[in-house]
């Protein structure tokens, strides 16, 4: 009897969630260079797209001026390369995890537009330049976008600096840089309404300009109570009415409500059972549109590891993902691949 159980559990776990979408799109997770070692198996066995988690952002890689330093996003493009994954490029414009010298002139002054706009140029035709043969899609312009209010702009250097048109000139150069890499638009709460109409109407602007913009990125940093399954459909259709590609950049899915500081030893079973029934919806949403969807991002791999263990809380543990601690698929896992 107990043989049984194993070998049952043992064919279920033959399961590559990569094989099981290859019809329909691109399976992905956030690395970096020590989960590359760590869930080194799980990822080659179910993943068929990597993104860097940070290791190619502006303070990863041009942390100086006159110095860019790519020893780390190298390791994980080797890792892509060894394994014939995809790879996604995040990101080259974004108000986060930016160097200091990037926004002042050499006398400690707010740097000119001109300034910014050279400094924008460079760094995108070196890293783009650098990963031209290896990066298929870059997420150009991260989280522009204002969360709450009417103003449709997030207030940040780049934009306080050069102005809204900076995110145009992101594009346009990115494009000229690599013309056959898709760019993408990337941001957080995409599917929220009030936020989702923001962002459509820059990107239907962008599109009326003929910007080249090719996808818009819904990162997915969701929770097992929100958003609505209903709202993140009507955002893809949204997103997709202008022509643009959709991808899920950033998939994870908290145990914990947003605004909920409370602390868990362990998630229940109860909790593992939704976590699993709200994946199952919303894998099943994303096979309806896979037409339009081209790819989707864990970011991270395993519950042994992920951002959300210190954020929006320092230091309280989260089980986001498909895999458990013990690299073990969840019941999330075993439900996507039910179909
Ligand atoms: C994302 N921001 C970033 O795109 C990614 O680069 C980072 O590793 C993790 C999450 C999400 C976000 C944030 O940074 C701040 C507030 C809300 C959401």
């Amino acid at each position: 009897m107990e043989d049984k159980i194993y070998c049952a559990k043992d064919q279920r776990e033959e399961v590559s969630l990569k094989e099981k979408y290859k019809e329909y799109f691109a399976i992905g997770a956030a690395v970096n260079p020590y989960s590359i070692k760590k869930h080194e198996k799980l990822l080659q066995k179910h993943f068929n797209s990597i993104t860097a988690e940070n290791e190619m952002k502006f303070v990863s890689v041009h942390p100086e001026e006159n110095k860019y330093t790519f020893e780390k996003a190298d390791l994980l493009v080797d890792f892509k390369k060894a394994n014939n994954m995809k790879m996604r490029g995040h990101t080259l414009v974004w108000h986060g995890q930016v160097p200091d010298w990037l926004f002042t002139d050499s006398e400690g002054n707010p740097a000119s537009r001109d300034l910014l706009l050279g400094r924008m140029k460079d760094h995108i035709s070196t890293v783009m330049g650098r990963y031209k043969n290896e990066i298929y899609c870059w997420d150009v312009v991260n989280e522009a976008v204002q969360d709450s209010g009417n103003e449709v702009y997030r207030k940040s250097k780049w934009f306080n600096i050069i102005g809204e048109d900076f995110i145009e000139q992101a594009f346009r150069f990115a494009n000229s840089v690599d013309p056959g890499a898709k760019l993408f638009y990337n941001d957080y709460n995409a599917v929220i309404p009030e936020k989702r109409d923001k962002i459509y109407s820059l990107l239907k602007g962008l599109k009326e300009k003929d910007v080249p913009v090719h996808g818009m990125g819904i990162q997915g940093h969701w929770n097992i109570y929100s958003p609505t399954v209903q709202e993140i459909r009507e955002a893809i259709e949204k997103y997709a009415s202008l022509g643009l590609e959709i991808q899920i950049t950033e998939l994870d899915m908290s145990v914990y409500a947003w605004n909920d500081k409370g602390k868990l030893e362990e998630p229940s079973t109860e909790l593992l059972e939704l976590q699993a029934k709200r994946y199952d919806e919303i894998f099943s949403l994303f096979r309806e549109y896979k037409d339009v969807i081209t790819g989707v991002t864990f970011w991270g791999v395993a519950d042994d590891y992920t951002w959300l263990d210190d954020f929006p809380v320092k230091g309280r543990k989260n089980w986001p993902l498909l895999f458990d601690v013990n690299h073990e698929p969840k019941p999330a896992f075993y439900k996507i691949v039910d179909f």
